[in-house]
């Protein structure tokens, strides 16, 4: 492959040198991507028995977490009143490497936030404080990047400060004010990015408006990503909430007429896009969360890494209804779910 910076470009100069530097990257994608698209074939042909494609259960107990929990484990972390009458949100995060069996026999080594996957999700009011003790216990320096207002030394990023690049060993304590109201999210920033979001850190960050959001039945959140099981930079499985099929082993149940809000987010690497589908209804969507008031009614709709929306539903009748990413190939290497819906 040749090897142009910007600034051999710039004195080169011209449209054709910046052609001929384009077709030999071109080259070198689509040999890229023939790879892990062989490699998907191959965990598709598992899968080819003209049923719902899945998997039996994985030791949840071993994993430390169930993702039937994490579901609705909002995380408020220890709660106080500051003497300005601000409240106080303390949590104590701490970065662990731990072997996560993600499909029945199957281990990843992931790195991960307080042993899980997604990381807790952490949830306050809007003009709360939020004050995170992250304690590297890991053997690679990460961070905590939260998406929302704060100060450059808090924003977890090589080159801001102490908090840029935590050590093993080290910690940080990463302090702001919950704003704006949305829904959000955080992840390590430290280099090589991709691989750090990949093998697990990251987690969802939930800032409600003051006086909260209209009341409803349930709340749940979903964190959609993936798992590159073999580390050639592409997506071997699926998931929501990092267990593929679990919501297909493990149906969430409800029931006609209750209202469902779900705070998804999109933190899946190596692929451009993920999506929400949701079967045999429509869905009020709340894209990034900042408005009160809907932008779309719809059944589908697509996520690029680091987007996230509030979706809210109700189910008229009862009985079982599939959610998926509307990528099939997601679907069928995870990314798959039931609701089922109680007379
Ligand atoms: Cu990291």
């Amino acid at each position: 492959m040749v090897h142009l910076s910007r600034r051999d470009f710039l004195k080169l100069g011209g449209v054709a040198v910046f052609g001929a530097a384009g077709a030999a990257g071109t080259t070198a994608i689509s040999r890229e991507r023939a790879a892990p698209h062989q490699h998907n074939m191959a965990a598709h042909a598992q899968h080819d028995h003209g049923s719902l494609p899945g998997t039996g259960e994985v030791d949840h107990e071993k994993n430390g977490f169930n993702p039937s929990d994490i579901l609705t484990d909002f995380d408020y972390g220890e709660v106080s009143i500051l003497p300005t009458g601000q409240t106080l949100h303390e949590y104590k995060i701490v970065a662990i490497n731990r072997n996560l069996e993600i499909v029945p026999g199957m281990e990843f080594p992931a790195w991960t936030y307080n042993g899980r996957i997604p990381g807790p999700t952490i949830r306050a009011s809007e003009g709360d404080h939020i004050r995170i003790r992250f304690i590297n216990g890991s053997d690679h320096a990460h961070t905590m990047h939260f998406h929302g207002f704060h100060s450059a030394e808090m924003d977890g990023v090589p080159g801001t400060g102490a908090g840029g690049s935590v050590e093993p060993g080290q910690e940080f304590v990463y302090e702001f004010d919950a704003e704006p109201f949305g829904l959000h999210l955080y992840h390590c920033h430290a280099f090589p990015l991709a691989r750090h979001i990949a093998k697990g850190l990251y987690g969802a960050f939930i800032v409600d408006p003051k006086g909260g959001r209209p009341q409803v039945d349930r709340e749940m959140v979903m964190v959609m990503s993936g798992f590159d099981v073999d580390f050639d930079d592409a997506n071997d499985f699926y998931a929501v909430n990092a267990i593929p099929f679990h919501y297909q082993n493990n149906p969430i149940q409800f029931r006609v007429g209750e209202t469902i809000r779900i705070y998804l987010v999109n933190i899946l690497e190596f692929d451009l896009l993920n999506s929400f589908h949701l079967h045999a209804n429509f869905f009020n969507y709340y894209p990034t969360g900042t408005s009160l008031t809907p932008s779309e009614f719809t059944d589908t709709i697509i996520q690029g890494q680091a987007q996230r929306g509030i979706l809210e539903f109700i189910y008229k009748y009862p009985g079982m209804y599939m959610f998926h990413a509307h990528v099939t190939e997601f679907a069928e290497l995870g990314w798959n779910g039931m609701f089922e819906v109680l007379p």
